[in-house]
């Protein structure tokens, strides 16, 4: 009788932990995507940053600043700290989701495919005018001036604080070769959860924000630089790479603290208005564990690490293509 109505279930499409991954996503790398493609995503993009806000969150007027908010409100609890890497998933998914079901894009969230430009950021097509992200910042703000984000007034940042300003960069070529492929060679090598995602986490990752510079350096408000989602989904990447190694026991495992830092150099002093982190919802002490909720402030129902440690367990089902 069970067996017969869990099928009825699957037929009636409810059933998420039975779904399988039989057509996964393409996620591909945005210089191999045509020129068509790269318009549809900024299009895309541009799309989610005139459409208004829903949630209610403090600041944001935009869809797209909502996906800011949800990483400023929570930057402590999500950095330095076991979920560090299934956040970032599940923000990248949502981003995914809200140009594909707000903004009818039909392609997947690419990523950006940062070895080949570690060390020469500068002349990375992804700073391209027209079929990129525009340039470096210019001026005494650092402000965009090319591209179809020149123009665009964030309501959230820099850190913390909530003011009007443009979207800034400066790029560090030095501070991009922390993105090189020995460095994401040697996350790979690990061989434990607790040793790999700090090691994504300082470089590779670190590569990409110090990289493009300006608010992308800033660890609490850098998804408003919309290059934000291109970096981290090819350190989702990178996380799957290693997961893949030894996928039965990398996907249904997870460790780390979940109690983030009270400060860390380089991020945003915490406001006292932020709760200071002491653990997280669905892990009994201080140890992230597969019930670890994250929170995705109303935007899409919160789900837990465990539902999102395989990108083709069934709520997730999408690929990585190798460029
Ligand atoms: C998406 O497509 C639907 C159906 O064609 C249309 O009604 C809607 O306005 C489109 N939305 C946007 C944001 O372009
Ligand atoms: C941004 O504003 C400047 C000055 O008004 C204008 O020349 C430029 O075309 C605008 N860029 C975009 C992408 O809207
Ligand atoms: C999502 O999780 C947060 C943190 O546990 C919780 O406060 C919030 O109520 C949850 N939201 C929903 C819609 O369940
Ligand atoms: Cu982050």
């Amino acid at each position: 009788m069970a067996q017969i109505s869990k099928l009825v279930a699957c037929l009636l499409m409810v059933c998420s932990a039975f779904a399988a991954c039989t057509n996964p996503a393409k996620r591909r790398a945005w210089h191999t995507l045509s020129k068509a493609e790269k318009l549809e995503y900024i299009n895309a993009e541009l799309c989610l940053m005139k459409k208004p806000a829903r949630l209610g969150l403090p600041a944001a007027k935009t869809r797209f600043d909502e996906l800011q908010a949800i990483h400023q409100l929570q930057a402590y609890a999500t950095h330095f700290v076991g979920a560090f890497l299934p956040f970032h998933r599940m923000m990248m998914y949502a981003h995914e989701s809200a140009l594909r079901n707000e903004c009818n894009y039909t392609g997947y969230q690419p990523y950006w495919y940062e070895q080949q430009d570690a060390g020469n950021f500068r002349n990375s097509v992804l700073f391209d005018a027209t079929y990129g992200f525009g340039g470096n910042g210019v001026g005494a703000n650092g402000c965009i001036a090319t591209g179809p984000f020149a123009n665009y007034t964030n309501s959230l940042g820099p850190g913390y604080d909530n003011t009007q300003h443009c979207i800034n960069r400066a790029i560090s070529d030095q501070t991009s070769t922390g993105s090189r492929q020995a460095n994401v060679d040697a996350c790979l090598r690990l061989t434990t959860f607790e040793t790999a995602w700090p090691c994504i986490e300082g470089q590779p990752h670190t590569g990409g924000h110090g990289g493009v510079g300006g608010q992308m350096l800033n660890g609490v408000s850098s998804p408003g630089d919309p290059l934000f989602y291109l970096h981290h989904t090819w350190l989702d990447k990178v996380f799957w790479d290693w997961q893949a190694k030894d996928r039965a026991t990398r996907t249904t495992t997870i460790g780390g603290t979940n109690v983030g830092p009270d400060y860390s150099p380089g991020f945003p002093p915490r406001p006292s208005n932020i709760p200071k982190p002491t653990g997280a919802a669905g892990d009994p002490g201080t140890t992230t564990t597969l019930g670890h909720v994250l929170n995705m402030y109303g935007n899409s129902p919160n789900r837990t690490i465990g539902d999102v440690l395989d990108i083709q367990g069934g709520f997730l089902c999408y690929e990585y293509v190798e460029p």
